[in-house]
């Protein structure tokens, strides 16, 4: 038996690039141009092909490493080559030293190259677990470390995919593919998924990749942690969910007047009662009257629930997050006022514990303190609906008789279309308006 070194082969300018995932591990019997190995420059994610079938004798390498051409990754026993030599001792891993006798050289596999040219639109994943079993694929996705990333914020099983990389390895845009065709009813989420075949067509360009320097000078600045997690979610939930926003306005008249009452009075106490206060109760007033927005999809069943917990977003230095008012059926308008400003305080100082951003029913996302008319927000799954508040104007409104001046309120509401229908949207957003119109009818 021989045993070659596999090394980096030729891989023009780059140099240095990190190994993002290793294939195979000692012991593995390959066949000649399996992958072993993937590296990824800031242009391209490449595999090391085996030049010849063998054995995995010894890894050189490990996640992390960064090499060049040259650096010898593993040791391979070659299958049905007999030698009388044991190995020549391993050579230190992320060296560059070229072998005197080379085996044959491979070739390099780029898995994405991007470029700002159209490239021809990638094969249909196809969505068959028993094709992969048959096919000795087993449950062990074939990925880069990114890939799986990927999938594990956007809730993907990559053990469902087969992917359309080389020697079926799963890219990014079999993810995306994937999660389209959950999307668009090709494919359920959930359990019922596990009974769904190939299907769905949705062909998605690869994500552009722009050299920006070409065209003037930039700066790089990384994503703050929480605008990486909450992208993820806000990205998975803006694909999934078939949103349809419903806009209407309240007149909030009679409201502003009480509450900046209650304001005075409250002065002294140190406390100030915002409108968002009254928010959480005339929406738990809605979701009482129209329980199926205070529920979540869970496979083919909806969970009705019982509680009424309300998140609201709040703007902070480090981004977007999600506070939960717990139990706002059960707490009065100064309460629920006191904890609003307590829950956005520690947000904004980054205190808030995982507890006081989960068990969420409904959310309101208010930008009126800052300005605009409309804006149509997404669902924090697994929510159903989700309330955008906008800026109140004083506009001339017909009473019956003549224009008088009120003090319009504009709500825009998204809703899952796969649980909620365009008319109980209505209903339910003509009910919020009419209490906050007169908030009394919280009371009924
Ligand atoms: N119309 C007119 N004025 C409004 C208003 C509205 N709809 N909502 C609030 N205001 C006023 C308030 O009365 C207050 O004015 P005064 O100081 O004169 O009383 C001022 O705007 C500031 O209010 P606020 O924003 O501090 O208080 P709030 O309770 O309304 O909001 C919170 C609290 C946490 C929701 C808010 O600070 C915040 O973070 N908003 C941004 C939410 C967000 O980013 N949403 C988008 C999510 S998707 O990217």
């Amino acid at each position: 038996m021989s045993t070659i070194e596999v090394r980096v082969p030729a891989i023009g300018d780059f140099k240095d690039i990190p190994v993002i995932d290793i294939l195979v591990k000692p012991g593995d019997a390959v066949k000649a141009d399996a992958s072993l190995v993937t590296l990824e420059s800031d242009k391209a994610t490449m595999d090391v092909p085996s030049p010849t079938p063998g054995t995995v004798r010894e890894l050189k390498v490990k996640v992390g490493d960064r090499v060049s051409e040259g650096t010898i990754l593993m040791t391979l026993d070659e299958a049905g080559v007999v030698s009388a030599k044991p190995a020549a001792p391993a050579t230190p891993a992320a060296t560059a030293t070229p072998t005197p006798t080379a085996p044959p050289t491979p070739t390099l596999t780029p898995t994405a190259i991007p470029t700002p040219t159209p490239t021809p639109p990638a094969p249909i994943p196809s969505f068959a677990p028993a094709a992969r079993e048959e096919a000795g694929l087993g449950k062990v996705a074939h990925a880069s470390p990114s890939v799986r990333k990927v999938a594990r914020e956007l809730g993907v099983d990559l053990a469902r995919l087969a992917g359309t990389g080389p020697r079926g390895r799963i890219l990014h845009q079999d993810v995306q593919q994937f999660v389209k065709q959950v999307m668009s009813g090709t494919v359920p989420a959930g359990a019922a998924a596990e009974r769904v075949s190939a299907g769905g067509t949705l062909d998605l360009l690869p994500w552009p990749r722009v050299d920006f320097e070409k065209f003037g000078p930039i700066e790089t600045r990384p994503l703050s942690r929480i605008r990486k997690i909450s992208g993820a979610n806000l990205a998975r939930n803006w694909v999934m969910i078939p949103h349809v926003t419903q806009f209407d306005e309240a007149d909030v008249t009679e409201l502003e007047a009480f509450r900046a009452r209650l304001n005075e009075e409250n002065e002294k106490a140190g406390l100030k009662v915002t409108l968002l206060a009254f928010l959480v109760k005339a929406c738990v007033a809605a979701l009482r009257r129209f329980p199926e927005f205070n529920a979540s999809l869970d496979g083919d069943s909806l969970v009705l629930k019982r509680y009424f917990n309300i998140g609201f977003a709040a703007d902070t230095p480090n981004g977007l997050v999600v506070p939960v008012l717990k139990d706002a059926d059960r707490k009065g308008v100064l309460d629920i006022a006191r904890e609003l400003g307590e829950l956005s305080g520690r947000a904004r100082e980054g205190k808030l514990g995982p507890a006081e951003m989960q068990g969420g029913c409904f959310s309101i996302s208010s930008l009126g303190g800052i300005g605009g008319t409309a804006f149509t927000p997404i669902i924090n799954a697994p929510e159903v609906a989700v309330l955008g508040v906008s800026r109140s104007v004083t506009k001339p409104v017909w009473d019956g008789a003549q224009f008088a001046p009120r003090l319009m309120l504009p709500l825009s509401l998204s809703y899952d279309h796969r649980v909620i229908d365009g008319a109980a949207a209505a209903r339910f957003i003509t009910y919020l308006v009419q209490v906050l119109a007169d908030m009394r009818r919280a009371m009924l």
